[in-house]
């Protein structure tokens, strides 16, 4: 095994690495701590082992986070604030990524001090603020000078090309563990198809295209420690060509309830209503006039979209005999698969509340 702190001297850190803590956030990559020198003057970096069976385009990677970051501090600066987006360190050879003897990618961000991530415990004033820094986001890169950022991850968030893919998981069914998820797939199908009439009805085919950070879940946001205000927004690898429901629904799915991803007991997850509410006020106030009357239309359908889609995408990942995600037991995916369809269910029994809620937050114009 790598160990990280090697990997990090690497990086052009003033002092030399220390330590390294595994963090436990996120499926995709591996992503350590490293404390970098000892005592009250010791400087932290984010590194992170890259999956490049799942990000097998490094440029794409490197180039869009430096357009990115770049366009954003820009803003940053205009308005005098610091920059969404974590620092990057490069290697002592100025490259953005270091490429260890067994192959693998690693790159390090800065460690943005006196912030945690969002997550359960989480107030409503947290969630207006997260949201209103994604719909903020969304503005500031809709003004990202050509060409397109390039697409890291091919077809990411085409749900009826990931319902494609279930349904060709099912019928391989290469680990024979189609049978015992039946309830699963019965569920995934005929909440996809009502999803998708739903989504027909409101033209939700003809929104226009944006970029999205498309992987806006709460734990994606830091705050400040003490006065809780928006430090950070990470994990830039899928900043691309999305739409506003990309955004908003994976805040929906993340942020209205305070289960877990992966519950096991289902009969517990619920739907927050407040915290759907605190949501839509802080995206609406964020996104300002940016948000177009189609887009706010939609907006409801956006959590049981993404959420659904997560759903497909751990059941595929299950009958495929998790390949994709990191799994801790071998039923971990269709763990995740059965409470986001539970989350899924209850956001489309509730849309006309979920659209109230969004009404009610419109700003007046
Ligand atoms: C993955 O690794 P992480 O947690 O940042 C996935 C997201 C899913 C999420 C589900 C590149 O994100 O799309 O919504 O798991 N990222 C990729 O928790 O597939
Ligand atoms: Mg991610």
């Amino acid at each position: 095994m790598t160990d990280p702190v090697d990997i990090a001297a690497f990086f052009a850190t003033r002092r030399a690495p220390v330590a390294a803590v595994r963090v436990p956030h996120g499926h995709i990559h591996e992503t350590y701590v490293v404390t970098c020198g000892t005592g009250p003057t010791n400087e932290r970096i984010v590194l992170q082992r890259l999956n490049t069976a799942i990000f097998r385009d490094l440029d794409a990677l490197v180039t869009n986070r430096e357009r990115v970051t770049d366009h954003l501090q820009g803003h940053a600066d205009a308005r005098g604030r610091p920059s969404i987006v974590a620092e990057s360190v490069a290697t002592l050879s100025g490259s953005p990524l270091h490429i260890d003897d067994d192959g693998a990618a690693w790159r390090a961000t800065r460690f943005v001090e006196g912030t945690h991530v969002l997550g359960p415990d989480a107030t409503t004033d947290d969630l207006r603020a997260a949201a209103c820094a994604f719909a903020e986001l969304a503005r500031d890169l809709d003004e990202l000078p050509p060409p397109e950022l390039a697409e890291t991850i091919p077809h990411f968030h085409d749900f009826p090309r990931r319902r494609a893919r279930l349904a060709s998981a099912i019928t391989a069914d290469r680990m024979g563990r189609a049978s015992a998820v039946a309830d699963l797939i019965d569920l995934s199908n005929g909440l996809g198809d009502r999803l998708e009439r739903e989504l027909a009805a409101v033209h939700a085919a003809d929104l226009p295209a944006r970029v999205a950070h498309n992987d806006a879940k709460l734990d994606n946001v830091l705050v400040d420690s003490i006065t809780h205000s928006v430090a950070g927004i990470v994990d830039l690898d899928t900043v691309m060509t999305g739409t506003v429901l990309n955004d908003f629904g994976e805040l929906a799915r993340t942020a209205t309830t305070t289960s877990p991803e992966d519950e096991t007991d289902v009969s517990k997850i619920e739907l927050d209503r407040r915290r759907f509410g605190a949501i839509a006020e802080g995206y609406l106030a964020g996104a300002g006039s940016f948000l177009l009357e189609p887009e706010r239309e939609c907006l409801a359908l956006a959590g049981p979209l993404m959420t659904l889609e997560n759903a497909v995408r751990f059941l595929t990942d299950h009958l495929d005999g998790d390949v994709y995600y990191r799994a801790d037991r071998p039923d971990h995916n269709a763990g995740r698969a059965r409470a986001q369809l539970r989350l899924a269910e209850l956001m489309l029994a509730q849309q006309p509340e979920l659209r109230a809620a969004i009404l009610a937050s419109a700003p007046s114009s």
